[in-house]
Order: structure tokens, then C-alpha cells, then sequence
């Protein structure tokens, strides 16, 4: 009798245990899974970026490597967003990430995607690191055209020729975007990207680099 007593308290004791670590355990965290399909773009400034101006990584997903994202500028033929424009089509630019106020935000279609998967600001503000996922700028072409492009103001230059203070991917005025193929690849500074061709040092882009990673 006295042994069956004992065993239900040692019982009630385990009882008990467990219901305490029930209550102690940890909500669940949920499992952020890496995108299978990753696009890592860098650049460089040569001062820190600034919250009041606006920062885009900008994508064309056409697959058509003859046109691109290009900069708003006093030569645009078309204002398009504002900022962005694709080259000869004349239409917005469909996908892109935009940093200001310190804050990262992708867009696909002008719908909101939320933060990239991951986002770093580096070297004081110097630099800015992405982490994409793919399949939130294009599921269906092998070939993406990309563009950075840094503006003081989202708004279309107006009366044209006011905005100067702008940078894009090669040589001023800035409209030299790159395509790629979307396998494993890295690209670096094609040499198309120099200090000094946008007056502005927080919007002066000096360096860049893009590279896909496909998991099998
Ligand atoms: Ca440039
Ligand atoms: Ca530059």
C-alpha cells in the first residue's frame, strides 16, 4: 500500500514537472527557409547613404537582354516611375528593392513583397548587401537585367533637366544596366562603375557586384 502510494506521488510529481516545462517552453519560432534560388547584389558609396534619398536595385524580367532598367533623367524620352524607366520599352520597372528611411522594401507588378529575404548595411552606411529571393523577380526567364540606381527624389525631374544628383550602373548619365543568366555566376565591377560621375558622394555609386546561387 504504502509502496502504491508512493509510486502516485512520484507520479503527481512527473505530472507536475511536465505541466511546468509545458507552461516554460518557448513559443515556436517559425523556420525561415533560405530561398533555393538567391541573388546576392553589393555596392559601395564612398559616404554613407542617406535616409532622405533613395536607393533601388532595379530588375527587368522581360528576359530580353536589348532593353533595361535605366534612371530618370533629363534625357528620359518618359517619366515612368520617377526614378526607373526600362530602356526602350518605356515602362515602369516591374521588380525592384528600395531603401530609404532606413528601411528595405521589394516590390513585384508595384505589389509589396515585404523586406528582402535579407538586408545588410555595412561599412557605416558605405555599403549595402542584399539577399534575394529569385522566384520574387522572375519564375519563368533564364536572363535578368539589373540596374542600381540612387535618386535625391523619387519624384520625375520636373522641369527636365533639374535632377542631378542621380547614379546608375556605368558612366554618366548612368544607363548602362547589366543581364545575366540566372545560373550559378558571380559578376564584379565590369570597370563600368567610377568614382566622381554623380557629384553627390551619398549617392555616388563606386563599387558593385552580383552573383546567383542556385541550390540543387
Ligand atoms: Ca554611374
Ligand atoms: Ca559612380
Amino acid at each position: 500500500m504504502l509502496a502504491r502510494v508512493h509510486t502516485n506521488i512520484k507520479l503527481l510529481v512527473l505530472l507536475g514537472c511536465s505541466l511546468l516545462l509545458g507552461c516554460a517552453r518557448t513559443p515556436r519560432v517559425p523556420t525561415v527557409v533560405a530561398p533555393k534560388r538567391q541573388l546576392i547584389v553589393e555596392f559601395a558609396l564612398p559616404a554613407p547613404a542617406s535616409p532622405n534619398y533613395f536607393y533601388f536595385v532595379a530588375f527587368d524580367n522581360d528576359g530580353d537582354p536589348a532593353n533595361g532598367p535605366v534612371p530618370v533623367t533629363a534625357w528620359s524620352d518618359a517619366m515612368g516611375s520617377g526614378w526607373g524607366i526600362i530602356s526602350q520599352r518605356n515602362v515602369r520597372v516591374p521588380a525592384y528593392v528600395v531603401y530609404n528611411q532606413g528601411r528595405f522594401s521589394q516590390y513585384l507588378n508595384d505589389q509589396y513583397k515585404g523586406p528582402p529575404f535579407q538586408a545588410q548595411v555595412l561599412d557605416g552606411g558605405r555599403r549595402i548587401r542584399l539577399t534575394l529571393d529569385l522566384d520574387l523577380i522572375t519564375t519563368s526567364v533564364s536572363l535578368l537585367s539589373m540596374n542600381i540606381i540612387t535618386v535625391d527624389t523619387e519624384f520625375p525631374p520636373s522641369p527636365p533637366g533639374v535632377r542631378v544628383d542621380y547614379d546608375g550602373l556605368g558612366p554618366f548619365p548612368g544607363n548602362d544596366y547589366v543581364s545575366f543568366p540566372l545560373a550559378n555566376s558571380t559578376l564584379r565591377n565590369l570597370g563600368d562603375e567610377t568614382e566622381g560621375d554623380c557629384p553627390e558622394p551619398t549617392l555616388d555609386i563606386v563599387d558593385w557586384s552580383a552573383e546567383v546561387r542556385i541550390s540543387p
